[in-house]
Order: C-alpha cells, then structure tokens, then sequence
C-alpha cells in the first residue's frame, strides 16, 4: 500500500460553485434554467422533467424537434487547448431512419457541437449504434457507425485537438476522426435533444459539460473538488493502469505514463485549487 505524499494537507474542502459549460441534472431544474435555449417544434408536446438527478425526455415526437442549445461559448476545436465535451446518458430507445434518397442518417437523438469556425462534432444515438459526425450532410465522409448496446448509463467523451476528433465511450477510445471542413453550422453551437423531423428518442441525461478539457475532473461536473480527489486516492492507491481493478481509460493518469503515482497528484494539486473547469 502506498500513502499519499504530504502534500496533501494542502487539500481543504472545496466550496460548491456553479461551473461554466454544464448542464447539471442534481441541480433539480431542466436546462432552461441553467443557461440553454429550449428549441422546440411543435410548440406543444410532452414536457421533460427532472428527479433525482436525471433528465427524463421522450418519448419525443417523431417528425419534430425538442432539445436545448446555446452558442455563448467560444469553442475552438483546433485549440492551443484540448476541447472536451462529456456526457452521461441512458437511451432507452432511439430510432435510426436511413434516407436513401439524399444518403442521409437521422438519429433519434444527438449531441452535436460546433466551434467558432463552424466545423461539427455530432454524436448520433439509436439504441444499438452511436455515429459520430464530422459533415453536417452526412454521407460518405463519416466514419461507420459503432455498433454499441446505448441502453446502460454510459460516459460519452467527445475530445477535439490538434485536428482530430476522438470520442471515448466509458473511458475507451472507440473513435478517432480527422476535424470536417469550417463553416457547415452555426458557430459555437451546443445542441442536446431530439433534433430531427425523421426520428424519436427517450432518454435519460444524468450529465453534460463542454468546455476546454479538465482531466482532474474525475467526475465531469465541471469541478475539481473532493469528489474527484477521492476518485484520485483510490486509483492512487491501486498505481498500476493495468490492474483490472483501474477504471476504465485509467483517467487518473493524467500524464500517460501507466502508472498513478505521485507524478499525477503534483498535476492534481494546481486543477483542485482551482477548484472551477477552465
Ligand atoms: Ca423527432
Ligand atoms: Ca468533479
Ligand atoms: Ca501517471
């Protein structure tokens, strides 16, 4: 058993603050009240609700729209800095249409972010594939739906630099696409819900937050805090990225080399007294 470094004594109890880029479920509201714009067509249909800590939406109407966006965030996907948009969310069900006229796909549900120069980062959701798209008419320039069981909670982790865009499902790299071409959707763009007239979803969202990467958010609520300190000791304490009983992607490692060691906690330390997401 190895034992923190006395550094430690540095950590105090964080203060709970509300952090940028992050729609947080627990909080007991439905997006509109945390800063995105309900887009919605018919105008009325079933409402979503809030309990316990999840987004309950659906099932949604199939030839109209219901979601949240908002585009007061400048995102760069091309960054100095790492873009990061993570989501944990259960499909219950999700449709898939195909339209063989115009090679399009329609997904029941999306999560799609677009950066200031407009370029697209799309995850499609059906209940056994996630898409995840580059081009706003999706064609032959997207990468091959994965196949995937989308009805357990699972952690999606859109990560965008250096002109690739790779998407990671529960802490698994599953996908790794070159960046689309700028100025195919509105700039700064965040989108979440049912966004297509040619599908349906019924979903349950337990968390979002997009913004620069954080990777000493253990937890993606946008806070680097006791929650992921305590995330941080056990994958401290078990050391070896290799030992099954890591966490998936073993994302305490935060400088890559294999191990959680105390390498990883001096690259804690600063995130935690910083206490919000960049
Ligand atoms: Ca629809
Ligand atoms: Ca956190
Ligand atoms: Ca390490």
């Amino acid at each position: 058993m190895k034992h923190l470094p006395h550094l430690l004594i540095q950590l105090v109890g964080a203060t709970a603050l509300a952090a940028p880029g992050v729609y947080d479920p627990s909080l007991g509201t439905l997006p509109d009240a945390q800063g995105f714009s309900r887009v919605q067509d018919p105008a009325v249909q079933a409402e979503p609700t809030v309990s316990s800590g999840v987004l309950h939406q659906g099932l949604t109407v199939f030839n109209g729209i219901q979601g949240w966006n908002r585009t007061d965030t400048v995102i760069d996907f091309s960054g100095s800095a790492a873009y990061e948009l993570v989501a944990r969310l259960r499909v219950i069900a999700s449709t898939y249409v195909q339209d063989v006229g115009d090679n399009t796909h329609r997904y029941g549900y999306y999560i799609w972010s677009s950066d200031a120069h407009g370029r697209r980062l799309a995850l499609g959701f059906s209940s056994s594939a996630v898409a995840f798209d580059t081009q706003f008419v999706l064609g032959d320039n997207n990468p091959a739906p994965i196949a995937l069981n989308t009805s357990p909670v699972r952690t999606y982790r859109v990560v965008a630099s250096g002109g690739t865009g790779k998407l990671l499902v529960d802490g698994v790299l599953r996908l790794t696409v070159p960046l689309g071409p700028a100025d195919i959707d509105e700039p700064n763009n965040l989108f979440f819900g049912d966004g297509t007239y040619a599908g349906e979803s019924k979903t349950e969202l337990l968390s979002l937050r997009f913004g620069p990467a954080c990777p000493c958010d253990l937890n993606d609520d946008g806070l680097v805090d006791d929650a992921d300190f305590t995330l941080f000791v056990g994958a401290y304490n078990t050391l070896d990225c290799a030992d099954p009983s890591m966490p998936a992607g073993c994302p305490s490692d935060f400088n890559g080399d294999g191990l959680v060691d105390d390498t990883d906690f001096t690259i804690f330390v600063p995130a935690y007294n910083d206490l919000v997401c960049p």
